[in-house]
C-alpha cells in the first residue's frame, strides 16, 4: 500500500500537538537565565534598601506567571511598606540613572512603584497555568511567539500587548469552551468566609480562589481536547465567532456587551482619541474592570490582528503535508 503524501485531518491534529510541545519547549528560558534573573532581582533590591530600608523588589509579569520566553524582559515592581514614602522621589531617581546605565549581565528590566494590582493579576495567570500546565502554557508560549513574529504584540504601534493575548486565551479556556478546560477562580465558592479588607485592593476586588494544590486534587475538566484542537478552534473563534463590535471580553464575568460598561462608540467621533478609537477591542481587566487592556489597539491595529487570526486558522484548515511545515508558515 503506497504512503499517502497527505497525511489523515485526526494524525495532522496529533502531530501538530507534538509540534507545539516541542517547539515551545526550546524557547523556555533555561534555569541558568532564571538563577540570574533572580540574583538581579536581589542585586537591586539590596541596592533600593539602601536608600528605602522598608521596601521590596518583587518580580511580575511573565517572569513570575510561568509565562516567559527566553530572554525576555523582567518586569518589578518596588512596595515600600512604610507609611512615610520620604524616600520614594530618590529612589526613583537613583533606579532611573540605574536603568539608563544598563543592568548587570544583560538583563532589561521595567521598574514601577506600588502597582499591587500588576503582582496580583500575575498570581491570577500563574494560578490558571498551574491548573493546566501543559495545555495552557503551550498554547499561551505558542501564541506569544506568533504575536511577536507576526508583529502584531506592539501597544505602542496599535496591537495587542502580551497581557492582553494571555486574557484571550484564558477567557477562551474558561467561558467559550464548553466542556470548559479552566474553572472560573473569580467565580468559584470561598473555602472560608472572607471580609471585605482582605479582598479589596484599591477599591478593586482582587479575590480569587489560589488555592491550586486543593484546586488539582479536586477539580478536572471533561474537556479532552489536545493543545493542536484547542489552537486552532481559537484562531476559528476569534477570526469568526467573537463578535468584536459589540463584545466585551471578561474572564471574571464572561461574554459583556460594550453597552453594559459604557464602552460602545457614543460620541461623534473626535479627531483624538475618542472612546470609539480606545474601545474598538474590548478586554476587561480582571481586577480593575473599568480598565479595558486592549485600549490602545487602533482601528488599523485591530484589522491587522483579525486577518492574522484568519491566516492561521486558513494556515491550520489547510492540508498541510506536516504539521511542523503547518508551524513554520504559522509564525513565518
Ligand atoms: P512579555 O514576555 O514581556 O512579552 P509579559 O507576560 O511580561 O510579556 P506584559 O509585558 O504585556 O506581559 O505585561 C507584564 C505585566 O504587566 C502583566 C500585567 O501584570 C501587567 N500589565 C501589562 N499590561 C497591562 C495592562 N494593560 N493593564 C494592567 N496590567 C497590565
Ligand atoms: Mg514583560
Amino acid at each position: 500500500v503506497p504512503m499517502s503524501r497527505h497525511p489523515s485531518r485526526p494524525r495532522f491534529v496529533a502531530e501538530l500537538s507534538q509540534c507545539l510541545f516541542d517547539f515551545v519547549i526550546q524557547l523556555l528560558p533555561t534555569a541558568e537565565e532564571m538563577a540570574v534573573k533572580e540574583d538581579v532581582r536581589k542585586l537591586l533590591e539590596r541596592l533600593i534598601r539602601t536608600i528605602e530600608p522598608d521596601s521590596r523588589l518583587l518580580s511580575f509579569g511573565s517572569t513570575a506567571n510561568g509565562f516567559s520566553l527566553r530572554n525576555s524582559d523582567m518586569d518589578l515592581c518596588c512596595l515600600i511598606d512604610s507609611d512615610e514614602k520620604l524616600n520614594a522621589s530618590n529612589l526613583v531617581t537613583m533606579l532611573g540613572d540605574l536603568l539608563e546605565r544598563g543592568l548587570p549581565l544583560g538583563i532589561a528590566c521595567d521598574i514601577g512603584f506600588e502597582n499591587r494590582l500588576a503582582l496580583e493579576n500575575t498570581r491570577l495567570l500563574m494560578c490558571y497555568a498551574m491548573i493546566d500546565p501543559t495545555r495552557v502554557r503551550t498554547l499561551v508560549l505558542f501564541l506569544k511567539v506568533w504575536s511577536k513574529r507576526r508583529k502584531i504584540n506592539s501597544p505602542y504601534t496599535g496591537t495587542l500587548s502580551s497581557y492582553g493575548y494571555v486574557l484571550l486565551v484564558i477567557y477562551f479556556l474558561v467561558h467559550v469552551k464548553n466542556p470548559p478546560v479552566l474553572p472560573n477562580l473569580q467565580q468559584m465558592p470561598p473555602l472560608r468566609p472572607i471580609s471585605k479588607e482582605d479582598t479589596h485592593l484599591g477599591g478593586h476586588n482582587t479575590w480569587f480562589f489560589d488555592d491550586v494544590e486543593l484546586l488539582r486534587q479536586r477539580w478536572h475538566s471533561e474537556n479532552t481536547e489536545t493543545v493542536a484542537e484547542l489552537l486552532i478552534d481559537f484562531f476559528r473563534y476569534y477570526s469568526r465567532d467573537f463578535l468584536y463590535n459589540t463584545s466585551v471580553v471578561s474572564i471574571r464575568a464572561g461574554l459583556l456587551k460594550k453597552e453594559s460598561k459604557g464602552w460602545q462608540s457614543e460620541y461623534p467621533p473626535g479627531r483624538y482619541n475618542d472612546a470609539r478609537e480606545r474601545n474598538r477591542l474590548c478586554i476587561e481587566d480582571p481586577f480593575e474592570t473599568d480598565y479595558n487592556v486592549a485600549r490602545c489597539v487602533t482601528k488599523d491595529g485591530l484589522y491587522t490582528i483579525r486577518g492574522e487570526f484568519m491566516r492561521a486558522g486558513r494556515v491550520l484548515a489547510g492540508r498541510p503535508e506536516r504539521a511542523i511545515m503547518a508551524l513554520a508558515d504559522l509564525c513565518a
